[in-house]
């Protein structure tokens, strides 16, 4: 007589959502990413301890229903991660994503977000635990629209952005697409979350350039309405504001791309 006991492993039961999952490697990446901030690009950080901020991170959100993540959850790493930038050196954005880190790449005393250690850990990666496990999920995680707004990763954003915006003294930047409906967007974490947390006893002034796609230049995007909504924003806060369209030297890194557009192609 064969007896056989028959069991089998359940895949791990994570909930599904409708966002893609934990990026694989997720912790591995981060990790090294910290020791390739605080050693090579900022080696002035040095000192920092890379195993428990990386340990600090998944705390925030391992066991965690990752649609109830809050501020308080990431407060352990903020604590770790702290990094002084120098005044009139802050650089926001909002849907420039690509232009503004080229343009920080070449500007290397400016600081965008990604430019700081925390930025620079968590940029492009997606993460999410789970109340029943103590693992990752990285079959799903919640999407912002779709599942829930306090998701894992909308807050680890909106609480490093408002610490990022704080923080900031003397001039702030701030690099806008012209070529968007909304130029200054009120669902952006610019708009909900940077300007409302800039410090008018620290920041006096927010500079704007508003970059259009150089293959359709339109007129004054500083004039566009979106604009004077943020310019009567900032002056309810106390802070100047002031709009450059087209600044010039962020036009020639467009040029780098498309030599042969016409607003490119003059010898100088
Ligand atoms: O919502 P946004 O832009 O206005 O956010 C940009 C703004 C910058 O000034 C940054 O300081 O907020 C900060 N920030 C990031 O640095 C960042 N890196 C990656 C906010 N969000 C960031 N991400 C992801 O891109 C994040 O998932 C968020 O939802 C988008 C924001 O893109 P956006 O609308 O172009």
């Amino acid at each position: 007589v064969v007896v056989g006991i028959v069991m089998w492993r359940q895949p791990p039961q994570h909930q599904e959502w409708k966002g893609a999952g934990t990026t694989a490697h997720f912790y591995e990446i981060i990790l090294g990413r910290c020791y390739t901030y605080t050693q090579i690009v900022r080696p002035e950080l040095g000192h920092k301890d890379c195993q428990k901020i990386g340990k600090a991170f998944t705390n925030a959100f391992l066991s965690k229903d990752p649609c109830g993540s809050t501020e308080q959850d990431y407060q352990p790493l903020m604590e770790l991660t702290n990094q002084t930038v120098p005044c009139d050196k802050t650089l926001l954005w909002s849907k420039t994503n690509e232009l503004v880190h080229e343009y920080a790449w070449v500007q290397r005393e400016l600081f965008t977000l990604e430019n700081t250690l925390l930025g620079y850990m968590a940029d492009g990666l997606r993460w999410c635990g789970d109340l029943g496990s103590s693992e990752m999920n990285y079959q799903s995680c919640p999407d912002r629209r779709k599942d829930c707004s306090n998701n894992s990763v909308s807050v680890f954003w909106n609480t490093v952005s408002k610490r990022f915006a704080e923080d900031a003294c003397g001039v702030v930047h701030v690099l806008l697409n012209g070529s968007v409906h909304n130029t200054f967007d009120e669902r952006s974490t610019f708009a909900r979350v940077e300007v409302f947390n800039l410090h008018p006893e620290k920041v006096h002034t927010l500079q704007a350039w508003v970059m259009q796609d150089i293959r359709n230049i339109s007129s004054d995007s500083c004039s566009d309405a979106s604009i004077k909504n943020l310019k009567l924003i900032l002056s309810k806060r106390n802070i100047t504001f002031t709009c450059e369209n087209n600044y010039r030297p962020i036009r020639f890194l467009q040029c780098v791309k498309y030599p042969e557009h016409s607003s490119c192609r003059s010898k100088i």
